[in-house]
């Protein structure tokens, strides 16, 4: 709903200025249906009046406020519809009428309808056109209400769990029920059903406690387990009296009167996951010779990561409740026949770093066997059910049972996630690493015209069907939820978007919901730490990494040279994807001459042969780059080589690009986090990073790093430039610069936070989709009515690989 706050002050404003406004509302319409993004509206607010005094008057007015807001307008003449954003998250929708400036508030689905106009008239005035409405199933459900709140779902669940456990004495029954619940390998753990009520619980609770206080700190729960055994309690308490009575405490106060501290600690203590499924279906998932393939990057290495800290925190947290359980996750990928050298056509293959961890591969079964190549994720959809249900066999196979938590990873995964998740009944949570949706501007309503490359049909409706259907988001950053000030986030983007033709979401998902919990991940410090801590350092790579950057060669692994040594070095390494800019890079290091006389630049990404790659964006970079080094004459001065898929040795590659006192750029057009920001920044390398998405969030500009604007190269290479001309003035500013991104790192990007975050999302989500069941089910039944009547239909419109091959798969 529009907020009166808008447009109460608009025709005053407008009054004010009417004269002006006039002319630029004309000037809006005169070209006919449109969609203007705020920076077209400013230009041409400019171009009418041109009078700077008199422009900056009208703009410091209300209306200007108003227009500063503005995300984009639907120009329908007569009319101007204005999606006006004031802060993340908060929308209003109003229509001017360009001749009278008559002012209108509307309805986010007006809006929409608006700008359907511009796409499809027909479409759009048809009644029956379809509409999705996840919000009508939010009832009851609490939202948070403040901006600054989103991203701390979990916090705000541990509130509302409070408010409805509180009040009467039974009002605490669901929790009683839900600890009764509990059991491992048919073994109850917590309570048994002697304690069946709130008030038997309640005074269980003080008798042992008092009993449990008197015993020495350090008494193993097998010296009293069977006393406690007499009075209801089963294992899962703590590994000593001193644990146990901890949370014996926490539960009583709980009963007592619930506060949302102890709610939250109670439910980290809690006995409840144990095995864990995480799925990352597309690409090749593996842990060696992998990165840097297309569609195999920070995600792979986020979920490896991820899985070592969480099974650590599962193995601490076992010990803690003194049981005695084997922890068990299972990353589910899908099996490639056609595995190029890596280990992608193995079934399983233990996780390095770990005990109990492993990669179970899948393949994707057709009408015709087992599909052999690799498959990009644009092109995935149509075998992602039967994989479901593949998976789902062999999950229940391995794990002897189902898990206790399902993570998705990314749209395919997230997808696969979902429907195992409903199947099985298990908690689910989803992870993006991005939503694709935002990366392409528009992407909604022109989705006709990029289906055939992208099938974004697809793709945007199976990531509305995972993020309504999860328990809970886990998210990298804020803005990845709800943006920036000036920048609607990747989730706000589907709050209500619309697709003329296929279906208009006029409540695809609400950012304010409490599912949404920042997690961000870390980098792993083993691999990558600073260059100055030399007794660590991996010198075995360093002879190879001196002839990667420097020998004059050029061969298969790199090509170009450093004429200069001297020089520091600018690096950047990232596939070769067009998002990621590095074609972008390279052009504007080739016009500034003030900064090819500074630094040498080098970058490691993709293959230099097009017809190596079998991905359409790969190919056409890779050109790029080739027609960029002639025009520009960059030998000398640039090294440009092969994607690398060690990461130890790229972790000591980012340390010598240090030792040169170089610095590390990502100038990406978009980037949802960034994993190599915080490599580069754990490295102790100054980093130039990319003010469009999540790495404006991890650095702060001129502090821990710098912001460059990749739609502003000239900008951006002087800034690079600048940098190295006061680090030549004053060489302590290197360093300055260094450890600010260190200091970051270490307050707020490591692994161990991430671990403990996400486990305690799990279990308190777990028992908070309890006490919202109804709407849950109501939803989920809504959800299966749109994966069958309608994304079925589309995913199978997409074409299917005939390249089949048996699967030679083999167990480790
Ligand atoms: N990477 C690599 N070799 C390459 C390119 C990238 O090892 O040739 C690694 C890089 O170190 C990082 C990940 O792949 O760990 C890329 O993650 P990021 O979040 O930067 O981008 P993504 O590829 O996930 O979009
Ligand atoms: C995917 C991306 O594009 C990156 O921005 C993230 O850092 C990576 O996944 C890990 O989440």
């Amino acid at each position: 709903m529009a907020s009166a706050a808008a447009v109460d002050t608009m025709p005053d404003a407008l009054r004010q200025s009417r004269y002006h406004m006039k002319r630029c509302f004309t000037r809006f319409t005169e070209m006919g249906r449109r969609l203007m993004k705020l920076q077209h509206l400013q230009e041409e607010i400019e171009q009418t009046i041109e009078d700077k005094v008199e422009r900056s008057k009208v703009m410091e007015g209300t209306l200007g406020d108003i227009l500063n807001s503005t995300q984009e307008a639907a120009v329908v003449p007569p009319y101007v519809a204005f999606a006006v954003r004031h802060n993340p998250g908060i929308w209003d929708y109003v229509k001017v009428e360009a001749d009278s400036l008559s002012v209108e508030i509307i309805t986010s689905t007006d809006y929409l309808k608006f700008k359907e106009m511009i796409y499809d008239e027909n479409w759009a005035n048809d009644e029956n056109s379809l509409e999705i409405d996840f919000g009508v199933f939010d009832f009851g459900t609490p939202k948070l209400t403040l901006s600054s709140s989103i991203g701390n779902g979990l916090g705000y669940v541990s509130k509302f769990m409070t408010s409805v456990l509180g009040g009467k004495p039974e009002s605490a029954k669901p929790l009683v029920d839900y600890l009764l619940t509990l059991e491992r390998n048919g073994e109850k753990l917590m309570i048994n059903e002697s304690i069946d009520t709130v008030m038997k619980l309640q005074e269980a609770l003080v008798i042992a406690e008092v009993f449990v206080s008197a015993m020495p700190k350090d008494t193993p729960y097998q010296n009293f387990e069977q006393k406690l055994k007499e009075w209801g309690f089963e294992k899962g308490w703590g590994d000593n009296a001193e644990r146990t009575r901890q949370t014996m405490r926490i539960l009583s106060e709980i009963m007592q009167a619930p506060d949302p501290a102890n709610m939250e600690a109670f439910f980290s203590r809690l006995p409840v996951i144990y095995s864990v499924v995480v799925f990352s279906v597309h690409g090749y998932f593996g842990q060696a010779d992998v990165l840097g393939l297309p569609d195999t990057g920070g995600q792979v290495v986020y979920i490896l990561d991820q899985v070592r800290a969480m099974e650590e925190e599962m193995l601490l947290r076992i010990q803690q409740q003194g049981l005695n359980v084997k922890p068990q996750i299972l990353v589910v990928t899908r099996l490639i026949p056609d595995a190029k050298g890596n280990k992608c056509n193995q079934e399983m293959e233990l996780i390095e770093g770990t005990t109990h961890s492993h990669i179970l591969r899948v393949p994707f079964i057709t009408e015709n066997g087992v599909l052999g190549p690799w498959v990009s994720r644009f092109d995935i959809y149509p075998y992602l059910e039967r994989y479901a249900q593949d998976a789902s066999e062999k999950i229940v196979e391995l794990m002897e049972g189902k898990p206790d938590l399902i993570i998705g990873n990314y749209t395919d995964g997230n997808l696969v996630a979902s429907l195992v998740a409903s199947k099985l009944g298990v908690t689910q949570g989803t992870i993006a690493h991005a939503l694709e949706k935002t990366k392409y501007e528009d992407s909604d309503v022109n989705w006709r015209d990029l289906d055939s490359k992208y099938h974004f049909s697809c793709q945007f409706t199976a990531d509305l069907i995972a993020m309504n259907a999860a328990d809970f988001i886990i998210t990298s950053t804020y803005q990845e939820i709800a943006g920036s000030k000036n920048r609607a986030g990747q989730y706000e983007s589907h709050v209500s978007f619309t697709m003329p033709g296929l279906y208009r979401a006029v409540s695809g998902i609400d950012v304010f919901d409490p599912k949404f919990n920042i997690a961000s991940p870390g980098a792993d410090q083993s691999v990558y730490f600073p260059s100055t801590e030399k007794q660590k350092r991996f010198t075995k790579f360093q002879p190879a990494i001196e002839e990667l950057v420097y020998s004059k060669v050029e061969n298969d692994e790199h090509i170009g040279y450093l004429a200069d040594r001297k020089k520091p070095i600018i690096f950047s390494m990232a596939r070769l994807d067009v998002v990621k800019n590095i074609a972008g890079l390279t052009e504007w290091y080739g016009k500034n001459k003030r900064l090819r006389n500074l630094v040498n630049l080098v970058i490691v990404g993709g293959f230099f042969d097009p017809s190596k790659s079998k991905d359409r964006e790969e190919m056409a970079e890779i050109k790029k780059m080739h027609a960029l080094i002639q025009k520009y004459q960059l030998k000398g001065q640039l090294r440009w080589i092969v994607a690398q898929t060690d990461r130890y040795r790229n972790g000591e590659l980012y340390r010598c690009i240090a030792d040169t006192k170089g610095a590390f750029v990502q100038p990406a057009l978009y980037e949802a986090f960034g994993l190599t920001v915080i490599e580069a920044m754990n490295s102790g390398l100054p980093t130039f990073a990319t003010n469009q998405g999540g790495p404006a969030e991890i650095i702060v500009d001129g502090v821990s790093g710098f912001y460059i604007d990749p739609y502003n190269g000239d900008e951006s290479s002087n800034k690079i430039a600048d940098f190295f001309e006061k680090c030549k003035a004053d060489s302590r500013y290197w360093n300055r610069m260094s450890h600010g991104g260190l200091r970051r790192i270490n307050e707020c990007y490591t692994w161990k936070i991430y671990a403990n975050k996400v486990l305690n999302m799990g279990s308190a989500y777990g028992f908070w989709k309890q006490l919202i069941k109804d709407q849950k089910q109501a939803k989920q039944r809504y959800i299966d009515i749109f994966y069958n009547l309608q994304f079925r239909k589309w995913a199978k419109n997409l074409p299917i690989s005939e390249e089949t091959k048996p699967a030679t798969s083999s167990k480790t």
